[in-house]
């Protein structure tokens, strides 16, 4: 081999040369040489290039059907990524028996179209691409998720077209006999050779484009979008792939790393809270019921159709408790299980698999387990497979005395996914009066299960009217009749609004039963939206533009000030979701709205001011300290300040209010979120807050078998 490199590099030396001289005396016939050679390999290598150019160009494709700009589909950076990385795998395909070698490019096309079809796929649902650390949970995503049917568009199978016609091509040049060969069975070590040095060449043009803003995001993945678009599918895939299997490897590589960032985030942290407001300690001591929501919007709350409420319920709870309206679920691929993670320990999804899944047996500072050490008894409970989310285990890691499962309900009514929530809610107020008996204080969650996509048992929510009705007046008869526009009705938007009315009035009943039963005398009620529903876009420009003549949607121009331009950045402002603090205290006198930015993270240090709790490893802030001046990330790095939206994928932002926005603000901002990130990444994969306690407690013993100086 080493020979062979050698005979071809002295023959491109003198190639080269010979045709940098002929150029010199003859430019035009020397560069009509050049096309004819070239033209001449391409006949000679006809499937080769089709593998290149089709490979390619499916990747282009990808990108502009997912990220949508046209920057981007003429974008040469992720070109020539995807050139060099099709290149070096065509060039594999010389050093085969020629035999081999269609069987070989077929297999690559076929991989390489499954990688553009399953990230088109996913990237409709979650606006990200694909990680395959998450095939592991892509059972529960198939489980819950829309039916597989509901996803698939025409669009999601064009990139088959790499396969397709690699074997058109090869079956035309075998029926043309241009497939003959002389050497059948010989490998073709110098064309092999030739291809390499192409795509060393690419990709050093390639590494030549890059920024350093570049070579980190690629480092970290945690920013999807921005690395397929610099650096093309495949080298994504390929990354996302070194990276889902790090974590297996931990103690081969990236452990020193992860700890210096570890240490560094959290060496000037305080053991104890070190603040202190007017909420600090004012629940201390009491009950706590937590209510996940099942893919509750903030946008409900408030909304009518012909005057009726869709979350009548909600709306009455929320003027009787503190409020928080500004408020963000920070879910990765685990959706539910993010929320709760994030919740209980106000830390971050990780960037590559899912917490409950891959790292449920890590340590972690949790609220159950803090609470548990001041005396609390703490549980939760929901109606379905305890294994779903890998909750049996987690919720033990989290520090849940127990969980009450499906196999503790009866399963007496199904809507959705299955146990609906009325029945769910009846079931557990059983349980609760019992623990309300025996086991003060106590701190209980309760997922709900019925609000989730898809969201077409519409059938067993009963009535709400998505329509919209208006008195017309008849000139011929003088009176006014009702005519009824079709609006939200049968929109996958207007059946979410048929079932979160649905598990609204659930939840009323509860919150009645529970007053009765008088579990809330001694109890603070925490309700979130776990996450938003995941509707579509155009559902939103529906709501907000209809043309009630038309029965359609109105295009937004300049002229109509009232149009609601939904883009995906204004998309990312109506994934809000609910917060509420609601108990007697609450409803008496604390009642309010907060309207300051926060997230999921912030939940756990602001409810540990109130009820005396504090872990040193929080990434989020109580609101009631940090208020204004509060940073909400998102796990693929974009971040939402009172000030602006800010979409680290395309670089651009959204303001929210009217000030001056400087590149310093923006910068200091997307550096507070990747440090935060990566710090929660590196906390979580390697375990280091068992590290962390396990040092502190030999540094102590070590302190403690110390002779007292003197006594010797
Ligand atoms: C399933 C439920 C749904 O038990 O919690 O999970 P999600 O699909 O929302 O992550
Ligand atoms: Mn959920």
């Amino acid at each position: 081999m080493k020979k062979e490199i050698k005979n071809q590099w002295t023959k491109w030396k003198k190639n080269f040369k010979k045709v940098y001289e002929n150029f010199r005396k003859n430019p035009k016939k020397t560069t009509l040489t050049i096309l004819n050679t070239i033209m001449e390999i391409i006949k000679n290598n006809t499937l080769f290039f089709v593998f290149l150019v089709v490979n390619v160009f499916i990747g282009i494709l990808l990108r502009y059907f997912t990220i949508h700009t046209v920057e981007n589909l003429l974008s040469i950076k992720p070109i020539l990524a995807d050139l060099a990385i099709v290149l070096l795998l065509g060039a594999i395909s010389f050093g085969l028996k020629e035999k081999n070698r269609f069987p070989y490019l077929l297999t690559v096309s076929i991989i390489l179209s499954i990688i553009c079809i399953f990230n088109s796929v996913y990237y409709t649902f979650y606006t990200s691409f694909i990680s395959v650390s998450l095939i592991v949970t892509a059972r529960y995503a198939v489980e819950v998720g829309d039916s597989i049917t509901n996803l698939l568009k025409i669009q999601d199978f064009l990139y088959v077209i790499s396969p397709i016609l690699l074997t058109i091509t090869y079956f035309y040049l075998k029926k043309t006999g241009r497939m003959a060969h002389k050497e059948k069975e010989k490998r073709s070590i110098n064309k092999m050779i030739n291809a390499l040095f192409g795509a060393g060449v690419t990709l050093f043009l390639f590494l030549l484009t890059l920024t350093p803003t570049d070579i980190g995001r690629y480092a970290n993945q945690w920013n999807r979008e921005y690395i397929v678009m610099s650096f093309g599918v495949y080298a994504y895939q390929v990354n996302d792939i070194v990276k889902s299997v790090e974590p297996q490897l931990t103690s081969l590589f990236g452990y020193d790393k992860a700890l210096k960032t570890f240490t560094e985030y959290y060496q000037d942290r305080a053991e104890e809270q070190t603040w202190k407001n007017k909420y600090t300690g004012i629940f201390e001591g009491k009950n706590i019921l937590v209510i996940h929501y099942e893919s509750m919007q903030n946008s409900n709350i408030g909304l009518t159709f012909n005057g009726q409420e869709v979350t009548p319920n909600l709306n009455r709870l929320v003027k009787d408790s503190i409020y928080f309206s500004n408020f963000y679920s920070q879910v990765s691929g685990g959706t539910s299980s993010d929320t709760e993670f994030t919740f209980n320990t106000s830390l971050m999804p990780t960037n590559s698999g899912t917490v409950f899944v891959s790292y449920f047996n890590r340590e972690y500072v949790s609220t159950p387990l803090l609470l548990k050490e001041k005396g609390y008894y703490t549980f939760s409970m929901h109606g379905n497979n305890g294994s779903f989310w890998n909750r049996n285990a987690m919720h033990e890691t989290l520090g849940y005395d127990r969980f009450f499962s499906k196999k503790d309900y009866e399963i007496d009514e199904v809507i959705g996914l299955g146990l609906s929530d009325r029945s769910f809610y009846r079931q557990s107020i059983e349980k609760l009066k019992e623990i309300n008996e025996k086991n003060q204080p106590y701190y209980g969650t309760l997922i709900t299960l019925t609000n989730h996509t898809p969201f077409d048992d519409v059938d067993k929510y009963g009535e709400f009217d998505v329509t919209l009705k208006e008195n017309v007046y008849n000139e011929e008869t003088g009176e006014y009749e009702e005519v009824i526009h079709p609006y939200m009705d049968g929109t996958k938007m207007g059946n979410y609004f048929k079932s979160v009315h649905y598990a609204d009035a659930a939840l009323g009943e509860f919150i009645d039963n529970l007053e009765k039963e008088g579990i809330l005398d001694n109890t603070v009620l925490i309700i979130y939206g776990d996450h938003d529903a995941r509707l579509p876009k155009t559902d939103y420009r529906r709501l907000f533009n209809y043309d009630l003549e038309t029965d359609s949607i109105k295009s937004c121009n300049d002229e109509d000030p009232e149009c609601v331009v939904i883009d995906s950045n204004t998309y990312e402002l109506l994934r809000k979701v609910p917060l509420l603090i609601y108990s007697k205290e609450t409803k008496e006198k604390l009642h309010q709205e907060v309207t300051n930015v926060m997230g999921m993270y912030d939940v756990m240090p602001t409810l540990g001011n109130m009820f005396g709790f504090y872990n040193k490893y929080q990434l989020g802030h109580d609101i009631f300290n940090i208020t204004d001046d509060n940073i909400v990330v998102f796990p693929n790095g974009n971040w939402v300040t009172n000030k602006i939206y800010y979409n680290a994928q395309n670089e651009s932002w959204l303001p929210l209010k009217e000030t001056e926005i400087s590149a310093d603000y923006i910068k200091e901002c997307t550096d507070y979120a990747e440090n935060l990130l990566n710090a929660s990444n590196a906390t979580i994969v390697f375990d280091l807050i068992k590290r962390a306690r396990e040092t502190e407690e030999s540094d102590s013993d070590y302190i403690e078998e110390k002779p007292i100086e003197g006594t010797e």
